[in-house]
């Protein structure tokens, strides 16, 4: 090691590239509890009350909301127990994913 040469050193060191990032958004409906939105929100999401509120109150008046952002499986995992969430309660809150641009 005491005689390795790291001069004039033109090989590149490539670092791993970092996975491809998808999109959960909450859809709107005319059916689901707003206070229902927030508790799914806190529980799935680990958010706290007002940044529930902030993404609810979002999709509420536009129509959809960017919840957050993972890896792909990370994504799907948590749209789809969030939507079952609301399913099992007979709402039909609808959580999808997308891939980031
Ligand atoms: N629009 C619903 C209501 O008025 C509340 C709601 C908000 C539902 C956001 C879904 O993604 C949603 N009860």
């Amino acid at each position: 090691m005491a005689d390795t040469n790291t001069k004039n050193r033109t090989d590149t060191v490539l670092k791993p590239a970092r996975p491809p990032l998808h999109k959960v958004i909450l859809l709107n409906d005319d059916y689901t509890p707003r206070e229902f939105v927030v508790m799914v929100l806190k529980a799935e999401f680990r958010m706290t009350e007002d940044e529930a509120h902030k993404v609810m109150i979002t999709a509420h008046r536009r129509g959809v909301c960017v919840v957050a952002v993972f890896t792909k499986d990370v994504a799907e995992t948590k749209a789809t127990r969030a939507t079952d969430a609301g399913r099992a309660k007979g709402y039909p809150l609808m959580f999808t994913t997308e891939p980031e641009e």
